[in-house]
């Protein structure tokens, strides 16, 4: 029976392994093979004058990345990594890597993001290429337990939908029949419906498209959002969720992953609830005294804007309080004052993580600011219609999974979050 490399330890005795040739050192009448899973490394150690012409004979034709198998004895010796080696007996080649490799995987120093993309198998067999993966998976685990545990439902939205749901651009449109059809930017507008179902609590974890025109280090094409939606609660309500949301994922990060963090040279803090928040207009005021491009109250906060207030506050934040003619028409505005509405966004100090509302739940006023953002509301008629039949108050959030891990990680480049990242200019592999 085949044993993972983490277990084979300096009290095992035999073992038969199954891994990658990482590392190939031929010295002669004694050559050493570092093999590879997905839980670690092992040395095998094959001495010429000692083998088994077999082992001899296979070790031979051994190219880098080759997929092999060794049976033998494990002997615990200061030199090896992990302070154990397996002298092989049998050694068999199961799949034969060919040479050169397109990609160096034992290599320190990553190639470029393009280069390492076009061959992700290959990265991928990197230790910390392959922890961002289980740290992602870590996270994605930790949003079903919480969401779970607090009674949410899980759906799962249209991806092919007739309508826009954030304002109209940014749309992949595509040959649906004899229709035309898109593919759904948010699973905002089906969110909120269940809603008027009476589901309560729903969330769902899923892909989102956006066409966004330029190459960036932060948005793709295709990336995947972190939705929900609560009734009866307002924005308070759900900006604390999204705060025990960040929290949780990165609480089982630091439980599950330490092996994982130790190959990211960053400090890994939980970070600590409740975040500050700050309004918009308090915002803008930091951004206007620390940019050099000029920013006023009711400008988008550009990229530079993000920063100066992310250096200004230094851990994750709300911005609250936004100007209703910047934030989508589902926003609620304030009773007392509706040029501002209770929309917020939750910030990483690098970025912008989340945005999210309390919702219009009443139908005229919706169709007032559907109207409003020069958008037509014969377009959103499934979606207005619910409201015209019992929709409750309602709140909720969207939040990019590859931007959480991004920060969580100080990675360079969102595609490092995506396995096969779709930008605009790779639709492979
Ligand atoms: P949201 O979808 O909530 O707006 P976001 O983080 O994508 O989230 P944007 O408001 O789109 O935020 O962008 C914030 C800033 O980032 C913009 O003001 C702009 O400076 C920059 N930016 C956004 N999208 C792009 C893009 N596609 N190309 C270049 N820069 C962009
Ligand atoms: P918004 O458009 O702000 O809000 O998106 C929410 C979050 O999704 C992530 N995100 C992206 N990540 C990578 N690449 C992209 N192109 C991209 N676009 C968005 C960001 C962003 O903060 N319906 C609302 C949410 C709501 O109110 O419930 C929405 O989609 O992290």
């Amino acid at each position: 029976m085949r044993t993972q490399l983490k277990d084979v330890t300096k009290d095992t005795e035999r073992a038969e392994v199954i891994g990658w040739v990482h590392e190939v050192r031929d010295l002669g009448g004694l050559s050493f093979y570092i093999l590879r899973d997905r839980t670690g490394f092992l040395q095998a150690t094959v001495v010429k004058k000692k083998a088994p012409e077999t082992v001899i004979e296979c070790a031979k034709s051994i190219s880098r990345e080759s997929v092999v198998r060794i049976t033998g004895a494990v002997k615990a010796t200061e030199k090896a990594p992990g302070g154990r080696e397996i002298i092989p007996e049998t050694m068999e080649l199961i799949s034969r890597a060919e040479t050169p490799l397109p990609l160096d995987v034992s290599e320190k120093v990553l190639a470029e993001v393009d280069t390492r993309i076009d061959n992700r198998y290959l990265d991928a067999r990197r230790p910390k290429v392959g922890a961002i993966f289980k740290i992602r998976s870590a996270v994605t685990h930790a949003l079903y337990d919480l969401f779970f545990s607090e009674g949410f439902i899980n759906i799962h939205s249209p991806k092919v939908v007739a309508a826009a749901t954030e304002g109209g651009t940014e749309l992949f449109p595509l040959a649906y029949f004899e229709k035309e059809a898109f593919l759904n930017q948010s699973p905002q507008l089906y969110k909120q419906m269940m809603m008027s179902a009476g589901f309560e609590k729903v969330f769902e974890i899923g892909p989102i498209f956006r066409a966004e025109e330029h190459n960036t280090t932060r948005h793709l094409n295709e990336a995947t959002s972190i939705d929900v939606e609560v009734s009866f609660a307002d924005h308070n309500d759900v900006m604390d969720l999204l705060e025990r949301a960040v929290v949780a994922a990165y609480a089982n990060v630091e439980k599950t992953c330490s092996d994982e963090l130790e190959l990211f040279d960053i400090d890994f803090t939980v970070p600590k609830s409740p975040f500050p928040k700050i309004t918009y207009a308090q915002a803008i005021d930091i951004a206007a005294i620390s940019i050099d491009e000029g920013i006023g109250y009711g400008d988008d906060l550009s990229t530079a804007a993000e920063r100066a207030i992310g250096e200004e506050m230094g851990q994750h934040y709300f911005i609250t309080d936004w100007p209703t003619e910047i934030k989508p028409y589902y926003a609620m505005p304030f009773e007392d004052n509706p040029e501002v509405c209770k929309a917020f966004d939750m910030m990483h100090p690098r970025m912008e993580l989340s945005s999210g509302a309390q919702r219009i739940h009443q139908h005229d006023l919706l169709v007032e600011q559907i109207i409003n953002k020069g958008l037509s509301p014969e377009s959103f008629e499934f979606y207005l219609k619910p409201f015209k039949y019992g929709m409750p108050p309602h709140s909720g959030w969207g939040m990019g999974m590859e931007r959480l891990i991004m920060t969580m990680l100080d990675l360079p480049n969102i595609r490092e979050a995506v396995l096969f990242p779709r930008d605009r200019h790779r639709l492979t592999p």
